[in-house]
């Protein structure tokens, strides 16, 4: 079969793939050596796209409730209800809920539909929690929304820092990038996160900021740099206005010693780094959640602005401020205007630009107003203001904050349509009507990635049964509810062309954002598209799109940071996991992503641990004024001290327990609406149980497990699920497939066996302690796989059983924490690469490589303190 190019579903580095269809559900998956983003490498999570692409759990036919129902039915029903709705309360009384993993021809309809022909701006996008403080942060001081940076920047500087960004986990491939700088040209890396990540590992500094505090390390830095005399006086005088005072308030007690308090770090660690990038012309300032997801996001944006204009570090080789994207489309719905508060294109809601708009789509109803941002859109529906809810590509019940209301608002609405590729996720559980979407591997269209370059998505798969792609749902809708001829597309190139002709309309240079080239673009030439960049390298001539033609300096102050509370002690803080995307929809279905943390974990300083009774791999219930969830402790001495961390990807399907949505506070940025989903005051408590276990299951149907706390990961040919209640656990035994039964109790040591075998197959496995005390689950999974399987199962070894491997470092070649220790010991090892040699790890993806690093560290660490 040929191979096909096109772009990962994951995140927003936009790699390129090359994808080799190797039957109708499964494909071999390559990285593209063709595309400037990646050059070929894909990290862990991109390799492994080819065991994403089953069948697996798909939403493959329209249904209203729970019955099948033909698309017809389904879409004549979302349109009356919309219909009726609008002609009822108006037509702010509906709304979309939207996602920057939609191509930008699916967002441009649904867009174009709300704002346009419904006549609200009541559409907003996941990218409200993940991008918005970003935008506001762009628009105010560029008068538009543009990264003014490329990838290739960090192969040109000479420093980069990473301000709240995991970049080793979340962009690995970015990430391999900058250890290329590092190790072509000497590039000095600055990492300034409260927690020590991985990203750390190879970086020459880490900043252990306390949080909510990067107004002040960056104010800090601009009255170092002015005065240590490293500002770009001609600069400022073209190209930059600032406000009056500006200039006073920066020298107002923003002076190290105070920084270093503020920002609770030791003055000399700040000075290094400010000496540093005082130094250092050639500075890349990569950011993203860190900065982005918090009350003070939109300031946070601006103050590490503020200092690459007062440092003329911007529009040149290799110095920028750079908002790294999330989705892989998180740009181009910002493109499209898919945010509540832009229009389109690019264009706010200026009353010029709501005519220009208007004219351009021959629009009934045009938005004149901003509509309602994410957080404020739920709380419209818990109060009864928004009658009707569409949803599209993504899971709101889990990813917003204070979820546990959203799920409220999501039960209460009279009308819910969820537009998703899986049957059943949580938000769509409480959907009137779900739709079948085209996933990753089938769908058409275009992204734009972190840079700005824009590359299609191809399909290499059939579409399956009836699904159908997004633009194809949302134009059928739209056509239903009386506008034919606006949305009369036949394919995703059509609403290319018309959206390229839209960013090019009477547009004299105001807008950067002009794909005039391809308004008129064919068929076949869409179909071959290559990646391209727009918008050159903006600003290189020192004009920005504001009135003046000036870059603005924005005046930002330090807000104070809330001190812990006596109920709330701590301050969590959530994000992600190297193997695992978002609410696992996708990602859950790969066994090897699964291993590398197989459940949700509270990672909490060994000090506040020991003060709160609580020791490694204990279940500890963390708290807060929304909801708690229960996680496995992991102590690490990477926190500071009063500050926890939990994954946000388990979901209700995934897991009882362990879900973090729930817990965050719907506090947002004033700006942007973004929600500050970095800190939220909670506390932490011991969980102790009567019994914990495990449990394998033959098959991939989620099992909802009566018990206090479960989690679940797909296994080679079932699942895997551990477990922790109270009470009798044989209630359990009910949840293992029929077979021949067999077990071993043990009453002295509290332990259960409980197997089930078919003609020689193990169908399923119970294992429960009282002791804590369990075996080793990777050769119990592997007996999935056995024939000939028969009681002596339960001993949990075969003859021969090799040692433990641990918990997987490296999931290309399934190398395990205990084989790298034992390798480094025997060998003496002494490098990365050294590791490489000796097992594989690390030479595949090389997301793993930060990893290897760490754990080269700490043993030749241990080796010392065991030497002394
Ligand atoms: N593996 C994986 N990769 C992903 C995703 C995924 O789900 N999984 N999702 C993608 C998406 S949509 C996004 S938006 C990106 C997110 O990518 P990142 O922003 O890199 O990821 P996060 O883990 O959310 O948060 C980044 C860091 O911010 C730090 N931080 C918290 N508070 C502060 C603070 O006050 N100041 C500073 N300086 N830092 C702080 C956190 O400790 C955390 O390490 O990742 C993308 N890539
Ligand atoms: N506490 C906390 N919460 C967070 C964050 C955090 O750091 N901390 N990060 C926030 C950020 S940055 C983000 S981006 C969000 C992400 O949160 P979500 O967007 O809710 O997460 P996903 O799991 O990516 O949801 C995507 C959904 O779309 C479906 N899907 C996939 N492809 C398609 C398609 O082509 N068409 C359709 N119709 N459906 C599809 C998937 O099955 C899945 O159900 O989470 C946010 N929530
Ligand atoms: S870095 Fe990984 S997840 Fe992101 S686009 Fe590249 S392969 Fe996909
Ligand atoms: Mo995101």
């Amino acid at each position: 079969m040929t191979s096909v190019r096109t772009t990962c579903a994951y995140c927003g580095v936009g790699c390129g793939i090359s994808a080799t269809p190797t039957g109708p559900r499964s494909a071999d998956i390559k990285g593209d050596e063709a595309h400037p983003a990646n050059a070929g490498r894909l990290c862990s999570k991109g390799t492994h796209l080819g065991e994403t692409v089953g069948l697996t759990g798909r939403l493959l036919h329209p249904m209203i409730g729970n019955r099948r129902a033909s698309w017809d039915k389904a879409l004549d029903l979302v349109a009356r209800k919309f219909r009726e709705t609008i002609d009822r309360h108006g037509p702010d009384s509906v709304a979309f809920y939207v996602s920057g993993q939609l191509m930008t021809e699916d967002y441009y309809v649904a867009n174009k539909l709300m704002k346009g022909f419904i006549g609200s701006a009541n559409i907003d996008t996941n990218s409200r929690l993940c991008m918005s403080s970003a935008v506001a942060g762009h628009n105010r001081a560029f008068g538009e929304d543009v990264v003014p940076a490329s990838y290739d920047d960090l192969d040109e500087a000479d420093l980069i820092v990473l301000v709240g960004s995991n970049t080793a986990w979340c962009h690995p491939i970015v990430y391999q990038r900058i250890q290329a700088a590092r190790a072509a040209r000497g590039t000095k890396l600055v990492v300034i996160d409260p927690r020590r990540t991985e990203s750390c590992e190879g970086a020459d500094l880490h900043l252990p900021v306390k949080p909510g505090t990067d107004v002040a390390l960056m104010n800090g830095l601009l009255a170092w740099v002015a005065a240590e005399g490293a500002t770009d006086p001609a600069f400022l005088a073209d190209h930059v206005s600032a406000p009056e005072d500006f200039w006073d308030h920066v020298r107002d007690g923003h002076d190290l010693w105070t920084t270093a308090k503020t920002c609770d770090i030791a003055p000399a660690l700040l000075e290094q780094f400010y000496k540093l990038f005082a130094a250092t012309p050639r500075t890349v300032t990569l950011f993203s959640q860190g900065i982005n997801q918090s009350i003070r996001g939109t300031d946070q944006v601006n103050a590490i602005i503020n200092v690459h204009l007062a440092t003329g570090r911007i529009g040149k080789p290799g110095a920028a401020p750079f908002s790294i994207t999330g989705q892989p489309n998180a740009m181009g719905g910002r493109e499209v205007g898919g945010l509540a508060s832009s229009l389109a294109a690019h264009m706010d809601f200026a009353p010029e630009n709501v005519e220009r708009v208007g004219r351009f789509w021959a629009a009934p109803a045009m938005a004149t107003k901003p509509g309602l941002k994410a957080v404020d859109l739920f709380r419209a529906i818990n109060e009864g203001r928004i009658k009707a809810l569409w949803i599209m590509a993504t899971n709101p019940a889990v990813s917003m904050p204070d979820a546990g209301r959203v799920r409220e608002a999501l039960e209460a609405i009279p009308f819910l349509v969820v537009s998703d590729i899986m049957a059943d996720t949580d938000s769509s559980t409480h959907a009137h009507v779900r739709l079948p979407a085209a996933g990753w591997g089938e769908k058409d269209g275009t992204v734009t990635n972190s840079d700005r370059t824009i590359s299609r998505q191809r399909p290499f798969l059939p579409l399956p049964e009836e699904a159908k792609p997004d633009w194809w749902i949302v134009k059928e809708v739209a056509r239903r509810m009386g506008w034919r001829s606006a949305f009369a597309y036949d394919r995703p190139a059509d609403i290319w062309r018309e959206h390229a002709r839209l960013t090019a309309y009477r547009n004299d240079g105001e807008r950067l954002l002009n794909l005039r080239s391809h308004a008129t673009i064919g068929n076949d030439a869409y179909d071959a598209m290559e990646p391209f960049r727009w918008g050159g390298t903006p600003f290189a001539d020192g004009r920005f799109p504001t009135p003046d033609g000036k870059a603005r300096l924005v005046l930002t102050r330090q807000m104070e940071v809330q001190e812990p509370l006596r109920d709330w002690p701590m301050t969590l803080n959530t994000g992600r996991y190297r193997d695992q995307w978002h609410t696992m929809s996708r990602t859950g279905l790969s066994p090897k992503l699964a291993r590398h943390r197989e459940e949700p974990q509270v990672e909490i300083h060994p000090k506040d641990a020991e003060a709160l009774g609580i020791v490694d791999r204990d279940l500890a219930r963390v708290q807060t004024a929304q909801g708690n969830s229960i996680f496995r402790v992991s102590l690490s001495e990477g926190q500071r001290p009063g500050e926890i961390f939990t994954p946000i990807h388990w979901t209700d399907r995934m897991s009882s327990g362990g879900r973090t949505g729930l817990l965050p506070r719907p506090l947002v940025d004033p700006h942007s609406g973004q929600p500050g989903f970095k800190s939220t005051p909670a506390s932490v408590e011991k969980v102790a149980t009567e019994w914990s276990g495990f449990l394998i299951l033959r098959g991939d149907e989620p099992a909802k497990l009566p018990c206090l706390w479960s989690t679940r990961i797909t296994v080679p040919g079932g699942a895997l699920y551990e477990i922790a209640g109270n009470g009798d656990p044989a209630r359990l035994d009910a949840f293992l497939p029929k077979g021949d039964r067999v077990e071993a109790m043990d009453a002295s040591r509290g332990t259960r066996r409980v197997a089930t075998i078919g003609e020689g197959r193990l169908n399923g496995v119970l294992f429960v302690t009282r002791t804590g005390l369990l075996p080793s689950r990777d050769w119990l999974i592997g007996q999935l796989q056995a024939e000939g399987v028969g009681g002596s199962v339960l001993a949990a070894r075969g003859p021969g059983s090799q040692p433990e491997k641990g918990a997987t470092v490296c999931v290309c070649f399934d190398i395990g924490l205990n084989q790298i220790v034992a390798a480094i010991r025997e060998q003496d090892l002494v490098d990365v690469a050294a590791i490489g040699k000796a097992l594989g790890a690390g030479t595949n993806c090389g997301s793993c490589r930060p990893a290897l690093a760490n754990i080269l560290t700490r043993t030749s660490q241990e080796t010392l303190h065991a030497a002394e």
